[in-house]
């Protein structure tokens, strides 16, 4: 199967649940690439979330998103993106907990908006995601090996 990286991300709701959440990520064999724990501002969680940005909920998801800190991960894995996916279950919290006992939102999520975690949903997402949060620009990020030179 193909090895795929994606954006994983743990929700405010969720952040007391990092280490569970972490857990859950090594035993479905993912590999945790990168992590950094960040507080968005209402504009970077705007800028995330574009997507969705004429939809009704667009309000209440960003200013949840930017209400407490958020982890971030870049996650790789034999098909990681649907792994991701469905390991957090579905989107509202409540279904979740119907269909999907023991996903990451049915055990920590609390509704339809405060649902525990993220995941990217295509190649192309997780590309733009993962670059949000870890951005690949030369001349900075530890990507570059001209860093390390210049930290010796
Ligand atoms: O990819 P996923 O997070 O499962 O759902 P999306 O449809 O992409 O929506 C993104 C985000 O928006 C969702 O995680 C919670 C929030 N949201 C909401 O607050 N209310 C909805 N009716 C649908 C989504
Ligand atoms: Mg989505």
């Amino acid at each position: 199967s193909k090895k795929e990286r994606t954006l994983a991300m743990v929700k405010p709701d969720a952040l007391s649940r990092l280490g569970d959440i972490l857990e859950t990520i090594h035993a479905a064999n993912l590999i945790v690439i990168k992590a950094k724990m960040t507080t968005l501002t209402l504009s970077q969680a705007s800028d995330f979330y574009m997507e969705h940005q004429s939809k009704p909920f667009f309000s209440n998801l960003v200013q949840f998103m930017s209400s407490g800190p958020v982890v971030a991960m870049e996650l790789m894995g034999d098909e990681a993106i649907g792994a991701w996916r469905r390991l957090l279950g579905p989107t509202d919290s409540a279904t979740a907990r119907q269909e999907a006992q023991g996903s990451v939102r049915a055990r920590f999520g609390t509704d339809g908006t405060q649902n525990a975690g993220h995941g990217s949903d295509s190649v192309a997402s997780a590309a733009r995601e993962v670059e949000f949060f870890f951005p690949s620009t030369a001349g900075h990020g530890p990507s570059n090996t001209a860093q390390y030179t210049e930290c010796t």
